[in-house]
């Protein structure tokens, strides 16, 4: 069965019957507090605040909810949101503001902008963004950076979808979505869904399960996915990519895969064929350390399954071998069959009824002498124009677009690159950096060259809702609206081919913006006002449901989802979006590039005495998304400290019991966290949490409010050995580290977190 056809049998059910129970005022929202953007409903209290958030009255999405979703009141009304611009008045990170209004912030933010762009050149303005949460840039910021000439934008995706859908472009043209209602066999690399962290996918997990699929988890853990699984591959952490190379090699000898489609549909078998011999699963065994018979027993049930998908992961987004790892599940999906299939992968392409964000970014604005200088595109070009303009011919022939930043993951700066040419002015120097929805001191690697390159800024803005760490670094702090606060039409960044509502419940505080507000009007100021003529949300939303024929107003009253049924087998038509036409297993991209044209795995930085443990870090925490929340009391008393997970075997030989403060120390850096010891955790393995810092520690002291004491970050180094070649992203699944037992917690905890 199709989603739609799912989604429409319970619409008529609901719009007669479950609607009564709705109260008239309430409304559909897509919730951002995590990306996964489940559609919920919202309801205002007499006092204009949001008041309650519900799910779904389509049963089809009413399970996709999680207690982060209806703590939405807890966020949007919290005491400590910022409502009024701000002002840095002490040094930069001492947390000292005054307040002003928000034109008096525009006018002098762009007056400091001009200014540094005068001196240093336009490339010297870099900006740092999540997307994911502000929702409603409508490319809006890219669209003012090409105007003024500026290539460096860089975004969490670089770790996290982003990268992986620039990867996949290159095998395929496009980031499949697993056809998860019609599946016979689920794979997850690492990733570990539950009800509670990424709700939708863990329940489509579920379903998939009750219908007949069967699910394999590489997991150097037992995690909660694992536990359940038919196979479970307990891989040493960062060794995905050995892994696939040991399925393939079952797959090519024992002749599992889709001859057909391999002959007519790809190039590079013979090749791939002759790599792939150069691992027999005895040498994969010992590079993951999972006994062969289980690596060929998990690539056969793969295979030979009616039908197999292999989801987007994360995992594979944060290796020393990532661009491999992504590229052989992409080959992996080809050489079975499961592309553009029912059941397998479904290449979605745009809403055709939707402008995307990429055909208002004005990429084709920005000259390819500003293109050259993007910060990482000559070491690290996988994502950066210089290797996705060379997919521009393609994309054009087969979606129709040349410009395809599917989850806004094309066309980025690399972080690291950026980070060192802000802290060390080489290649040249960037001294104005803006951050709008994202963390960005605890959210890439080596947190201390971050510090040191904002704290070389000549201007810092930071657009949020919370002062985190990264705000209280800024000279301007403005107040962002939220997702209750404003309309939006969410489309999963032209991933998915899927379209849903998000309305406006309550007024966002009077001198709060969107970030398309923050937008336009600093282009406006800065003289391209007639590239931001749409005066309003709505303004720009009528203009992007162009193609439907209807408004913002007309389509919030008529529906509240819209989906656009894949076509399967489309290359039959038009091909694959790649320079040859088919899915190429040898990348024409990369050897053009320099690089191995061939997925390969390479080692990360070994382990040693000093250094003894497998360090990755993630595993993510119920009740927070990523960096966020830790203010948020009904979440916080959830989680209310950090924690490494330790296997019993390491924790006894290390002398530690559950509860234990402990330092996890690498070469970068050194981080406090309480020991918990769990059977579950790999022998030989630590996992470090994302992500934590300490709100309730606030105090004006230039500590920012405990950022290097807890974070994942300031232990992640991304100096060559630790980087992935082709995207050059940090390996953060399995660097080396050690574990010191403190004779006491960092000073300045809180009771609670001491406790808890
Ligand atoms: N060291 C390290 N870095 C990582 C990761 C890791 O594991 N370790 N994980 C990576 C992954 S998977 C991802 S997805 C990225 C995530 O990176 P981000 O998406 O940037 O994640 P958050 O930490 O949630 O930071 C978002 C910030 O936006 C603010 N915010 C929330 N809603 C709004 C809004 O509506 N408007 C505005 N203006 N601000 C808002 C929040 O207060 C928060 O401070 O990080 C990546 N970076
Ligand atoms: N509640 C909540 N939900 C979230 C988030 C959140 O912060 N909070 N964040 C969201 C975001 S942005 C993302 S990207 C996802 C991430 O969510 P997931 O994809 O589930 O990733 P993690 O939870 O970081 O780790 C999942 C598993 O990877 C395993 N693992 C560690 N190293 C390796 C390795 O090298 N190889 C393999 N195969 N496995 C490994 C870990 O043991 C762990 O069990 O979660 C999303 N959902
Ligand atoms: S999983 Fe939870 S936090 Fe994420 S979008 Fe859904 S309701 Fe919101
Ligand atoms: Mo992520």
């Amino acid at each position: 069965m199709a989603l739609v056809d799912l989604i429409k049998k319970f619409d008529s059910s609901r719009r007669s019957a479950s609607r009564a129970d709705a109260k008239a005022d309430e409304k559909y929202v897509v919730c951002t507090i995590c990306d996964i953007h489940c559609q919920l409903r919202a309801t205002a209290g007499e006092d204009g605040r949001l008041e309650r958030i519900r799910q779904h009255d389509n049963p089809a999405f009413a399970k996709h909810i999680c207690y982060k979703g209806t703590a939405a009141p807890h966020v949007h009304n919290h005491e400590d949101r910022l409502t009024v611009p701000l002002k840095r008045v002490g040094e930069r990170g001492e947390d000292k503001w005054e307040e002003i209004s928000y034109e008096q912030a525009m006018d002098e933010i762009a007056e400091r902008l001009a200014a540094v762009v005068d001196t240093h050149g336009p490339e010297s303005f870099a900006v740092s963004t999540s997307g994911w949460n502000t929702q409603t840039t409508h490319g809006m910021d890219r669209r003012f950076m090409n105007l003024l000439g500026s290539p460096n934008w860089t975004s969490g995706v670089s770790l996290c979808a982003g990268n992986t859908a620039a990867v996949n472009k290159m095998t395929y043209g496009w980031f499949p979505l697993g056809d998860f209602m019609n599946t016979k066999c689920i794979v997850l690399f690492g990733h570990n869904p539950r009800k509670h962290s990424w709700s939708p996918i863990f329940h489509m997990i579920e379903d998939a399960k009750a219908n007949g699929a069967t699910v394999i988890v590489m997991d150097p853990r037992v995690s909660e996915q694992a536990e359940g699984a038919d196979l479970h591959l307990s891989l040493r952490s960062g060794t995905d990519a050995a892994m696939c190379l040991g399925w393939l090699n079952v797959i090519i000898a024992e002749g599992l895969y889709d001859e057909e489609f391999v002959a007519e549909w790809t190039v590079g078998f013979e090749e791939l064929k002759e790599r792939v011999a150069e691992y027999p699963l005895e040498r994969v065994a010992e590079i993951t350390g999972v006994e062969p018979e289980l690596i060929a027993e998990a690539a056969r049930m793969y295979a030979t399954a009616e039908s197999a998908i292999i989801p987007w992961t994360p995992i594979t987004d944060m290796q020393i071998s990532s661009t491999s790892a992504i590229r052989l599940q992409c080959i992996l999906r080809a050489i079975t069959g499961n592309l553009d299939v029912v059941g397998g992968e479904t290449l979605h392409g745009y809403h055709p009824e939707y402008i995307p964000e990429s055909d208002l970014a004005m990429h084709e604005r920005l000259s390819q002498e500003q293109r050259d200088k993007q910060l990482g595109s000559q070491d690290h070009p996988a994502y950066t124009y210089r290797a996705q303009d060379m997919l521009g011919d393609a994309s054009e022939r087969v979606w129709g677009h040349r410009y395809a930043d599917i989850v806004m993951g094309c066309y980025m700066a690399n972080p690291s690159s950026l980070f060192r040419a802000m802290a060390t002015e080489a290649p040249y120097p960037v001294k104005a950096f803006f951050t709008l929805g994202n963390n960005t001191l605890l959210s890439y690697p080596n947190q201390h060259q971050i510090h040191a390159g904002m704290m070389n800024q000549d201007l810092i803005v930071a657009h949020e809702i919370f002062m985190t760490p990264t705000a209280m670094l800024a000279d301007y702090v403005l107040p962002g609206d939220v997702f209750s606060e404003r309309n939006y039409v969410a489309d999963t960044w032209g991933w998915t081919g899927r379209l849903e509502l998000s309305q406006k419940v309550v007024e966002p505080p009077e001198q709060a913006s969107s970030t398309f507000e923050f937008w336009t009007d600093l282009g406006r100021r800065m003289g391209f006002g007639e590239h931001f003529a749409w005066e309003s949300l709505e303004d720009i939303l009528d203009y992007r449901l162009g193609p439907m024929g209807k408004t913002f107003a007309e389509f919030e009253a008529d529906e509240y989802f819209r989906f656009h049924d894949p076509k399967f087998r489309k290359y039959r038509e038009v091909g694959f979006a790649t320079p040859s036409g088919k899915v190429e297993l040898f990348s024409s991209v990369l050897d053009e590039l320099g690089f191995d044209g061939l997925p390969y795995y390479r080692e990360g930085p070994a382990i040693s005495d000093e250094y003894p443990y497998y360090v990755f870090t993630g595993v993510r925490e119920d009740p927070f998304f990523q960096t966020g929340q830790r203010q948020v009391e009904v979440l916080r008393r959830r989680a209310p400290s950090p924690k490494i997970f330790m296997h019993p075997i390491d924790a006894t030989r290390d002398g530690l019991v559950d509860g234990d403060w402990v330092d996890v120390q690498t070469a970068t850096g050194s981080v406090a966290a309480k020991v918990l010891v769990q059977d579950s955790m790999k022998e030989g393995h630590i996992r470090v949490p994302h992500g934590w810092w300490y709100p309730e520690m606030r105090d004006g002291d230039g500590a920012l409010a405990g950022a290097f004491i807890s974070s994942d970050a300031v232990l992640c180094p991304d100096s060559p050995e630790f980087l992935d070649y082709e995207q050059g992203i940090p390996h953060f699944k399995g660097f080396p580290g050690r574990v010191v037992k403190r004779d006491a917690p960092p000073e300045g905890l809180s009771q609670q977190t001491l406790d808890g």
